[in-house]
């Protein structure tokens, strides 16, 4: 259990209203440009669920329910507090929602956390509307923060949880609803929509939180502390808790950065899923291209036996110079292994009668260093995989990352605090040839790519439309 953080409300007795603002763009609850953007918060669902636990009442509305500024400053006005989980995606709304409060409640107070409070602490503090930037996990700070935040300095440290098996289980009650008709019918809420990986309804969860590698443009572990995986028994429960409640559940969404870790829990995963579960729901879920390589008999068992119906693996690109420069400690062969083995167990299944597992396939093109041909070799073992869907965006130099932080410092970053979340045309980096990358797309390269290759598995030629807005 999360230790108890009393005083429930401040010593003064003095109620605030308190808003938790969710974020994202405007009008992605009312009318989406894509699946992933209505997707809901845990950082937020998490929070307010302990808050509430503890007696700690927050109103919530999402920048996301709302198609205009004005609107946000409406339904802002008459708060004494406001809380935001910021991600530098969603730095730019955070920024602008914090001005706007200020202005609407001049009194008010405003309380700042996430990713993007915790690596990118000296852009926040240059905000004077930023009242107070909790940097790390919020579990065990929240409750007393939220009641007393004037015992707090302006930067705050978190306090996290020792293992996810401490984390109560998600109001799902407590995340914005669709806001238009058209949505309604098909979110599902409070479980969430379809994305395309598994029929609807889906219920996206964590079961893990870091990641050990040190990818230069992600490297999670270095500002997301360790924590204990939640339980196998735990992750079923609330799945099939969220079935009989809110269900029938159509697929998972694990959102793990890493599912395919740590062996033993997977052991346990492949034995108690299909036996507790209501239903042995199929489930989008992360690996890489080594850990398959290393555990290529686990692999084949998680799928076979779990329903693991896409399997998300971050190729990032197709040329081991590339992989160098990422740090990604796969290599090209590792990759092939992967996409190898992938085929060999889809079409035996096809061949059973049961539907193939497909890869969920992230790639990055305009990587720093990245030459023409390596771009070729990325495209080439796209077209060579024959069940993927692609998930291409150009490189962004995300703060937290070592590679984001020495472009940031280099002023190489097109990325700025009113524009941090950027659309698949978008520039992110100077010095790289987008004009290029967008015909490569486009398939105006398509005889460099293909010259060469045994087999062209992927009839595609167009690849603009795999661009994913990041
Ligand atoms: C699930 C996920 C997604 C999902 C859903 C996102 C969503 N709606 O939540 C999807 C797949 C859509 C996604 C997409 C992207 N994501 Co993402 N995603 C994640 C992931 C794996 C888990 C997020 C999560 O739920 N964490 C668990 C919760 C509990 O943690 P949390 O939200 O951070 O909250 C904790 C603390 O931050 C803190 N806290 C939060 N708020 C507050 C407030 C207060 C007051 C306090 C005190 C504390 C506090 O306490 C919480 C509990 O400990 C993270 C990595 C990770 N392991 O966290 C990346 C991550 C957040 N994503 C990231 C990125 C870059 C993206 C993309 C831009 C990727 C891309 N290139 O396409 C897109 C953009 C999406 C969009 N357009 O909106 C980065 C963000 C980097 C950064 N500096 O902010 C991360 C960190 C991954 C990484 N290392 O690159 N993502
Ligand atoms: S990119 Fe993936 S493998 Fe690399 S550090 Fe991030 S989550 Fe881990």
């Amino acid at each position: 259990m999360l230790k108890n953080l009393l005083p429930k409300e401040p010593s003064n007795g003095k109620i605030r209203r308190r808003l938790w603002l969710d974020l994202g763009d405007l009008g992605d609850l009312v009318n989406p440009a894509g699946p992933h953007e209505q997707w809901q918060d845990h950082g937020m669902g998490l929070l307010r669920t302990i808050l509430k636990n503890n007696g700690i009442e927050t109103d919530m509305f999402s920048t996301r329910q709302c198609t205009s500024w004005d609107e946000v400053e409406r339904r802002m006005k008459g708060y004494d507090m406001l809380i935001m989980n910021v991600r530098s995606y969603t730095y730019p709304v955070a920024y602008r929602s914090a001005k706007i409060f200020k202005r609407v409640n001049p009194k008010g107070l405003v309380l700042t956390g996430g990713m993007h409070a915790t690596v990118a602490l000296d852009e926040m503090l240059s905000v004077p509307e930023f009242d107070h930037i909790c940097q790390g996990p919020g579990e065990n700070v929240i409750v007393n923060l939220v009641a007393n935040p004037e015992s707090f300095d302006r930067v705050v440290l978190g306090v996290g949880a020792k293992s996810m098996a401490e984390w109560p289980t998600i109001d799902r009650t407590m995340w914005p609803k669709p806001a238009s008709k058209k949505l309604e019918g098909k979110f599902n809420w409070p479980l969430e929509p379809e994305s395309g990986w598994g029929p609807p309804p889906v219920a996206t969860l964590l079961t893990s939180r870091v990641c050990p590698w040190q990818c230069v443009f992600c490297n999670e572990n270095s500002y997301i502390p360790n924590m204990g995986r939640r339980p196998v028994e735990m992750v079923i429960e609330e799945l099939n808790y969220l079935d009989k409640t809110y269900g029938p559940l159509g697929s998972v969404v694990i959102h793990d950065s890493m599912f395919f870790q740590n062996p033993t829990w997977l052991e346990e995963w492949v034995d108690k899923y299909p036996r507790m579960a209501n239903k042995v729901w199929p489930y989008w879920a992360a690996a890489r291209a080594d850990t398959v390589r290393q555990w290529p008999d686990l692999f084949e068992a998680v799928i076979r036996k779990t329903n693991w119906s896409t399997v998300s693996i971050g190729f990032e690109s197709g040329s081991d110079r590339v992989l160098k420069i990422l740090n990604k400690e796969c290599t090209e062969a590792d990759n092939y292994f992967a996409i190898d083995l992938m085929t060999r167990i889809g079409d035996d299944m096809e061949a059973k009668g049961q539907q193939a597992p497909v890869f969920w396939s992230n790639i990055m093109l305009g990587i720093p260093g990245e030459t023409r041909d390596d771009a070729f070799k990325t495209m080439r073992m796209l077209k060579y995989t024959k069940r993927i869907m692609p998930s291409i965006s150009f490189y962004a130099p995300y703060p937290g990352s070592a590679l984001g932080h020495q472009l940031i410092a280099e002023g190489k970053s097109l990325m700025s605090k009113e524009n941090y979340h950027r659309y698949p045309d978008d520039e992110k980096l100077k010095g790289i040839d987008y004009a290029f990358y967008r015909d490569l797309l486009a398939g105006k390269y398509n005889e460099e790519v293909e010259r060469g290759m045994t087999s062209v598995r992927q009839g595609r030629t167009d690849f603009w439309e795999a661009l994913a807005k990041a």
